[in-house]
């Protein structure tokens, strides 16, 4: 169960942020429609918000989850693999400072991004990214497995970030896309298979008694109903502009 959340108000300069996608320029107006949707989600799933306010030197800044990796008894500060991000990290340390007794550091030459890993109970996934290099993965494992947890470190060969194509829904059940759904490291799961042409709705969440998907993929909707979820839909468009998808707005712990 989490029962808080961190997000961050899209700033203005938000349409300047990084993307690899064709998909037009965000409409800012819409973009925050869609934000506070999802900050309304999350006060359905019964987590307790901390609302950061926009930071326009970071266009990227309300893509929270990147900044940070959190547990429920200590914080990892990430080091952003994107120039333009990194500083992210100064507001967010104060922010976790506020919270966590506990926080460790991930440091140069490591880099890191939050979207890079997947808890799936005690175990963790580690992406290498273009974002995450191999010495980022190796120190994240090495502060997991000092705090008793499971770290596998998952070499990329196609996607963004590692939970662009894998989310945990719990009770042993991973939805998987593209190059996850075959690989050896996930076959214990109970798979949610999402196929090449829903691939973005394979970046859900799970908070408390509630999956959040984006709108507009009504077979993943089925699949995860059909696993004995109750499912949020919440439009995205604004977001996938710029490469961003549900995990990626919230650190949830
Ligand atoms: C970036 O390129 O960093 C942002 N435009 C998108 C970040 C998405 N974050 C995530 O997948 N965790």
């Amino acid at each position: 169960m989490f029962s808080n959340v961190i997000v961050k108000k899209p700033g203005k300069s938000y349409v300047e942020g990084l993307t690899t996608s064709d998909l037009g320029t965000p409409n800012y107006e819409e973009l925050l429609v869609q934000h506070e949707a999802y900050v309304e989600a999350l006060k359905t799933c019964g987590v307790e918000v901390t609302y950061l306010e926009a930071d326009e030197a970071f266009p990227d800044s309300t893509f929270v989850e990147d900044t940070a990796v959190l547990t429920k008894d200590f914080a990892v500060v990430s080091n952003p693999g994107a120039a333009s991000r990194n500083g992210e990290i100064v507001e967010m340390e104060q922010v976790l400072k506020g919270l966590y007794e506990k926080i460790y550091y991930i440091e140069s030459p490591g880099t890191l991004d939050g979207g890079d890993v997947l808890q799936a109970d005690n175990t963790f996934y580690i992406g290498i990214s273009e974002r995450t290099n191999q010495q980022g993965a190796e120190q994240l494992k090495a502060i997991l497995e000092k705090e008793d947890y499971v770290a596998h470190i998952v070499p990329l060969k196609e996607f963004f970030h590692l939970k662009t194509g894998i989310a945990y829904l719990g009770d042993n059940k991973m939805v998987l896309a593209g190059e996850f759904v075959e690989d050896e490291l996930f076959s214990s799961y109970d798979k949610i298979v999402i196929p090449k042409e829903d691939e973005y709705s394979a970046n859900c969440i799970l908070v408390n008694d509630f999956v959040i998907i984006p709108a507009g993929y009504p077979a993943t909707k089925q699949k995860i109903e059909q696993a004995g979820y109750s499912v949020i839909e919440l439009p995205m468009s604004e977001f996938q502009k710029q490469d961003g998808g549900l995990s990626c707005l919230s650190l949830r712990f």
